[in-house]
C-alpha cells in the first residue's frame, strides 16, 4: 500500500499524529476534522496515499464506492439524522489544502450550511 512519509494524513493513518477516530477498516480511516465547518465534520481518508481526486483511475472505483457507502452509515452512527453534505476538494483551485485524498462529511443542525 503506497505511503508518503511526508504526508500529514499518511502520518495520521500510521498513528504517528493523533486524531479523533470515528471509524477504521482495512481500506479507510475516518476522523474528526480539526477545524470543523459543521457540528459533525468527519474526514474519510483512504489508507493508501492518493494525492487527489484527479489521480484516481479505474482501480480505485471500489475504494470510492466504499467511501460513499460509508458516509451515511458514519453520519447515522454519529447521530446525524437530518441530512449531511459531502465535499472532495481537488487541487489549488478546488481549495485543497492537504494533498491526500479525503471526503469531508458534514452534518448537524443548520445554520452552519450556506446555500
Ligand atoms: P482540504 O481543504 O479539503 O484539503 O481540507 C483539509 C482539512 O483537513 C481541513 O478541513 C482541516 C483538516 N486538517 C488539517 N490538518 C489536520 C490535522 O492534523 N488533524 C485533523 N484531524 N484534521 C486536519
Amino acid at each position: 500500500m503506497s505511503h508518503d512519509p511526508d504526508c500529514l494524513f499518511c502520518k495520521i493513518v500510521a498513528g504517528q499524529i493523533p486524531s479523533r477516530k470515528a471509524y477504521e477498516d482495512e481500506l479507510v480511516l475516518a476522523f474528526h476534522d480539526i477545524h470543523p465547518w459543521a457540528p459533525v465534520h468527519v474526514l474519510i481518508v483512504p489508507k493508501q496515499h492518493i494525492a487527489m481526486m484527479s489521480e484516481l483511475g479505474d482501480e480505485h472505483v471500489q475504494l470510492l464506492g466504499h467511501m460513499s457507502v460509508l458516509a451515511p452509515k458514519l453520519m447515522r452512527d454519529l447521530g446525524v439524522t437530518n441530512g449531511f453534505r459531502t465535499v472532495i476538494n481537488t487541487g489549488p483551485d478546488g481549495g485543497q489544502e492537504v494533498y491526500h485524498l479525503h471526503m469531508h462529511v458534514m452534518g448537524g443542525p443548520r445554520p452552519w450550511l450556506k446555500g
